[in-house]
């Protein structure tokens, strides 16, 4: 029946991936259907050798199961090296049986050790220095004696690789096999090479070069982490189409020369010399009678696994907007975005010309650009001409973390800006989340958060593309995965990085600071919690339960290395921590934030133990289950003895600090609502400032709007005036900075030590503009938005619409809201086999209106009424709801709002209700929101009394009266 169809099919989240080495892989698919509140009952999954699905290999028949999103396979067992076919097929709640999906594919890798039957090999180092700098070429004629049917390449190596046949390179991947724990862990690559082959002759070919193995990591100079020798690992895979097969490896027949790529490093550059350039080295002709031998290498193949993340590919490509000639006379390109990449450009010139390309982030205030923050990173392209008429060229091994681009030596006088592309390269990851509102600002700032993970991610979540560091910093990763999850699909990116974690987790427990692990510290609280706090919030996103059973003896390892910290194993006092890093609140000239590091760690280990501990639930762990309620309790019981005064006022008079015992729920009841009340406090004396580090940055939005002060949490995000979020973008940002004082007020930089123009974390509000903003949530019952939660929270003047998108497993989700003077629209979109408990502020059932198709269709759904608002149960589908706020201009509603936040109680929030008829009648709520007597409102209302109340509406109207134009609109 065509009403009910399936699509977006994928496999361990992916389209038709080739070379998976997991053994039961998952499925998940959309379930599209026209009509309301539907849901599926049953599934039928079949997996075929052949597209026809005569015979299929497995066929699970209809299942009863409401599971549409990661199903694992459960059929017979899969080989090696085959291509799937798969499709499914579903019925629904109103008895309909759907068409057979579309067919997808999934192929399998190596499963054994065994099948690997090439060897590593390594430029003879007799006849070629195995340390050198340049790039080295690996290549091996070969002919084949009949048709292909297909072909595969299975691929790695030590350093990065780029593979070729017959001239051409294989794929469209770079930085290849990406970065992991190396010596654990070492990805290969398999590539679908059926159509690259000519007739009989044909050659393959390998440039490597030092990449993340051995080139030069973190800023202490490092070189030859993982190792000091690069060595290739191919195999080709051939089936004939008569059905015979044959092998094609790297052995001591292949042969080695070092080639154009001069130096490549990721943080420095590279260098080319194309009078290098051994033309046709990949083909089968070549003559490389003086090329060197190869050495056969006897390294491990038991680490090796099918690649796991998306590959790192040029995204997009984008022009530059202007050519600068800068105070000091350097030719500069502005490429108008703050990106990540690398720079293709066309040259004519004589031979030997050499042209220098040096990125930055930035221009200094004199216009000059800038290359302080890049520490010892020199981002330095060498391109050195052949001059045989035009050329062209972009870097292979590295990237940079640029917006302008310095260019010597380019021939003319004036730089044609037309030979230059920027080309975007990162993971390439689905982009599945879009947030939008009214305002220019705060869609600027979405897309600085967008642009912040897009460069870095690439293939480990980092803390900056530029300086020279680029490392998987753990706290970063933390606090900002659930926004990265929101804007693009992330399941394989951080399964991948996840499972590195693992590997260099410590022997006690202990989590290092980064991962890969490159540098010598470990466990940091707030970083080390990466551990748990990464797998489960994949699994709240995407409802991936087995990387949260993978995980799971990590994250327990992680809060009993905590627990043996120190002589009270309730509280985390001990050892060295980044603490809230870089807030406004430290010392001068220092990191650390004011919030002690006890209380942020203490913090964090009840906030962990509490996510292991429901993880435990998750898994049917009933032990760890009780051992960890327990220890949660005891934690929670000792931060509030050590924290917390017994009247509810934090030790310390940090923003932070009233923030954490909020969001990671340590504190319930009045002592709650006291330390949200003076976190309010603190936040206006700030003047709707933040003094928040990486700690408190991501969640305090959360703790303002969670307890009844989303109006405070609205101004500090649309506070322009420095330290704020939108202050860099009134300076021109286009990415995220790592420190709210990048650029000063006065035009000058921050501290060069710890200064990028492109640092994700802070980008962390994303996940608060998504929740709570435009209302589009999970339900933490039932994750991976099989139950969706949708509460919008209304904006105010400035804030008048915001909409949210997100493609989940399930399909499109959407939560957008929209207030004007009359009405306020809600409009919302749940896919096919999910509900929803949807909120809608200052609703009547009376008065809504359902847009689409009327009240009548919901009439069946359970609501309930509150005075603030509508909540409804709701099945699938789109939904637009209208209805007026009663009569009350949007500043009245907003107001509305500001002012019940402020009462803490049910008598002062029923005497509000009682007067806000009065207030309206009068129209004294849009005078009160231009009057500074809201200020004055924000201060006093708690402790009026009825007739102080009663008085100062009388003042109101008196002054209105008299019609006093003191407005002061804020
Ligand atoms: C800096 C990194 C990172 C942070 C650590 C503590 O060097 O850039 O953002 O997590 O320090």
């Amino acid at each position: 029946m065509a009403d009910l169809t399936i699509s977006r099919i994928r496999c361990e989240y992916k389209l038709n991936p080739i070379g998976i080495d997991v053994k039961k892989p998952r499925f998940s698919w959309e379930m599209m259907s026209e009509k309301r509140g539907t849901k599926q009952t049953a599934y039928r999954l079949q997996v075929s050798l052949n597209a026809s699905f005569t015979n299929p290999f497995y066929d699970s028949q209809f299942l009863e199961s409401d599971q549409s999103v990661q199903v694992d396979y459960n059929g017979t067992e899969l080989s090696s090296q085959t291509r799937y076919f798969y499709r499914v097929k579903i019925k629904d709640n109103y008895e309909r049986e759907s068409d057979w999906s579309t067919i997808h594919y999934f192929e399998t890798a190596f499963f054994e050790r065994e099948e690997w039957k090439a060897t590593w090999i390594t430029p003879n180092e007799l006849e070629m220095d195995p340390n050198m700098e340049e790039a080295f070429y690996l290549r091996k004629p070969f002919e084949l004696k009949k048709p292909v049917a297909s072909a595969r390449a299975y691929v790695t190596c030590l350093g990065l690789y780029e593979l070729y046949l017959n001239g051409e390179k294989v794929g469209n991947d770079y930085l290849a096999p990406g970065w992991t724990s190396y010596n654990k862990r070492l990805q290969y690559q398999v590539y679908d090479i059926t159509d690259n082959f000519q007739e009989n002759q044909n050659s393959i070919g390998i440039v490597l070069a030092n990449g993340w193995y051995k080139g030069n990591l973190a800023w202490e100079g490092k070189r030859n982490i993982y190792g000091n020798r690069r060595a290739a690992l191919v195999q080709i895979c051939l089936n004939y189409v008569d059905g015979t097969e044959e092998i094609i490896v790297s052995d001591s027949s292949w042969k080695a020369s070092t080639g154009p790529i001069r130096y490549s490093e990721i943080y420095h550059g590279e260098t080319f010399d194309a009078r290098l350039i051994k033309e046709g080295w990949c083909s089968y002709s070549f003559d490389d009678s003086d090329w060197s031998s190869v050495s056969t290498l006897d390294l491990a193949f038991d680490h090796l696994i099918a690649q796991e993340n998306d590959p790192v590919r040029v995204t997009e490509k984008i022009k530059p907007v202007r050519v600068l000639l800068t105070p000091n006379g350097d030719q500069v390109i502005d490429m108008g975005q703050n990106m990540v990449g690398r720079i293709r450009f066309e040259v004519e010139a004589p031979e030997g010309t050499e042209i220098v390309l040096k990125h930055a982030e930035i221009l200094d205030k004199e216009g000059t650009i800038y290359f302080g923050n890049l520490r010892t990173a020199k981002q330095t392209i060498r391109y050195i001409t052949n001059g045989k008429g035009k050329e062209e060229y972009a870097p292979f091994f590295t990237f940079q973390g640029f917006r302008y681009v310095k260019v010597e030596g380019y021939p003319g006088l004036e730089l044609p800006v037309d030979k230059f592309v920027g080309e975007v390269m990162h993971t390439d990851m689905e982009e599945i989340g879009h947030f939008e509102s009214s305002h220019p600002l705060v869609n600027q700032l979405q897309q600085n958060i967008r642009w912040g993970q897009r460069g870095n991610f690439v293939d480990v979540p980092t803390d900056c593309p530029q300086r020279d560091e680029r490392l998987g910093w753990t706290g970063d990763a933390q606090v900002f995965i659930r926004t990265a999850l929101f804007n693009y699909q992330g399941g394989p990116f951080f399964t991948k990085w996840l499972r590195d974690l693992k590997a260099d987790q410590l022997d006690d427990g202990g989590v290092p600071f980064v991962i890969p692990n490159v540098l010598e510290g470990a466990s940091s609280s707030a970083w080390g919690d990466a551990s748990v706090i990464c797998p489960w919030t994949v699994y709240m996103m995407y409802g991936d339960k087995r990387l949260l059973e993978e995980q799971f003896p990590s994250m327990k390892a992680w809060v009993d290395y905590i627990r043996k910290q120190g002589k009270n194993e309730y509280l985390w006092n001990t050892g060295f921590h980044f603490g809230d890093w870089l807030a406004l609140d430290a010392k001068e000239n220092s990191y650390f934030g004011a919030t002690p590091n006890d209380l942020v760690s203490t913090a964090y280990y009840a906030y962990s133990t509490r996510i292991l501990r429901d993880a435990a639930e998750v898994l049917n762990k009933v032990e760890e289950v009780r051992t960890y309620s327990k220890l949660l309790n005891k934690i929670k019981e000792n931060f509030s003895n050590e924290f917390i005064s017994p009247n509810g006022r934090m030790v310390a008079p940090t923003q932070t600090a009233h923030v954490l015992p909020l969001v990671f729920n340590l504190v319930d009841g009045d002592i709650k609502k006291r330390i949200a009340h003076d976190l309010n406090e603190l936040v206006i004396e700030s003047d709707y400032h933040l003094t928040t580090g990486f700690v408190g940055t991501p969640y305090i939005c959360f703790a303002l709007t969670q307890n009844g002060y989303h109006q405070t949490a609205l101004k500090l995000l649309l506070q322009k005036t420095y330290p704020s979020w939108l202050y860099p973008i009134t300076k021109g940002a286009t990415t995220i900075w790592e420190h709210w004082d990048g650029i000063k007020l006065d035009g000058s930089f921050w501290s060069d030590d710890m200064n990028s123009f492109n640092h994700y974390a802070y980008g962390a509000i994303g996940d608060w503009l998504y929740r709570s903003v435009a209302g589009l949530d999970i339900n933490e019952a039932d994750p991976g938005f099989k139950s969706i939660r949708i509460s919008p929270h209304l904006g105010n003047k400035e804030l008048t619409k915001a909409k949210a998108s997100f493609y989940s497993l399930y399909g499109k989700v959407v939560s957008g809201w929209e207030v004007d003077t009359e009405t306020i629209t809600v409009e919302i979109e749940l896919p096919a086999n999910t509900t929803a408990e949807v909120f809608l502020p200052f609703a009547t059932y009376e008065h809504l209106i359902e847009c689409n198709r009327g009240i009548a269709e919901i009439g069946e759904a359970p609501f309930t009424e509150s005075e603030q608002g509508l909540l409804l149960e709701l099945g699938s589908g789109s939904y637009k709801f209208i209805y007026p706020h009663h009569n009350r201009l949007l500043a009245k509603v907003t107001l509305e709002t500001r002012l019940l936040e402020l009462f803490d109680n049910e008598g002062q929030r029923n005497l509000l209700v009682k007067y806000l008829p009065i207030l309206e009648d009068r129209n004294i709520l849009s005078q009160l929101k231009k009057h500074k007597l809201s200020d004055l409102l924000d201060h006093s209302l708690f402790s009026l009394s009825e007739n102080q109340i009663k008085k100062l509406i009388q003042e109101l109207n008196d002054s209105l009266n008299k019609g006093e134009e003191s407005i002061v609109v804020e």
